[in-house]
């Protein structure tokens, strides 16, 4: 089952996106990637996702499936030798989930919020709102090098986003979020994540993601 063909259909300045392929690298496997235009969605992409029909969607075997979280998963159960995603012990599986679904649900919509803000008094409020949501994900860093320990885990794949995103939304935004002061673990685990080949070279690079951030911010600012 493993061996059948694996296709990836996505977007490159999608986070979600990312994830999936960072795990399927991490893995080893070997994958096509089908370009999706989400101004224009495919027929493919209708027929894949017919519920959401977002990207990413991952096509194993000619089986279609969705939601980035659960496609690392799955990556994670069909190739089980060698690079391990899930934490072993049930308990941490669990605290990993916990902690995923509290980004997707918190942290993303703060940081969201934080980007489409325009610049001026009302952006402290959402910065510090941002921070207050990062704190508590911050404490599931403490004294390990990655959320999953040693190595880069199912949740360092779910948020490592963050160290690509942010930065920029802070520049344009002309704001800090992730400062040594407030989110030093998240700080110093932006380098530590990035400096990961795999990951640095799945998320878009930052020259390529930012005028396409301000372009879209500048949408949003004036829609
Ligand atoms: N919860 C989904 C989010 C996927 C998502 O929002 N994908 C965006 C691209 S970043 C998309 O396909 N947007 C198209 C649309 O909303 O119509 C996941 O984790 O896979």
């Amino acid at each position: 089952m493993a061996e059948e063909c694996v296709k990836v259909v996505g977007m490159w300045a999608s986070p979600f996106v990312a994830r999936v392929e960072m795990a399927l690298r991490l893995k080893g496997v070997t994958y096509e990637y089908i370009r999706e235009d989400l101004a224009n969605k495919s027929e493919m992409l209708l027929r894949y996702n017919p519920v959401t029909k977002k990207v990413p969607v991952l096509v194993h075997g000619g089986k279609p499936m969705a939601e980035s979280a659960v496609i690392v998963e799955y990556i994670d159960e069909v190739w089980k030798d060698g690079y391990t995603i899930m934490p072993a012990d049930p308990y941490e599986r669990a605290q990993a989930r916990f902690w995923a679904r509290y980004a997707d649900e918190k942290c993303n919509p703060a940081i969201y919020l934080v980007y489409t803000s325009a610049i001026g008094e009302g952006q402290t409020k959402l910065v510090h709102e941002a921070q207050q949501c990062l704190k508590p994900l911050q404490k599931a860093l403490e004294g390990k090098k990655f959320f999953c320990g040693d190595a880069v885990g199912y949740l360092d794949i779910v948020v490592g986003w963050y160290a690509r995103w942010v930065p920029i939304i802070e520049e344009l935004s002309a704001t800090s979020i992730v400062t040594d002061q407030e989110l030093p673990l998240i700080k110093a685990w932006f380098d530590r994540i990035l400096a990961v080949d795999v990951v640095r070279e799945t998320l878009p690079p930052r020259d390529k993601l930012l005028p396409l951030c301000k372009v879209r911010r500048e949408q949003l600012l004036s829609a």
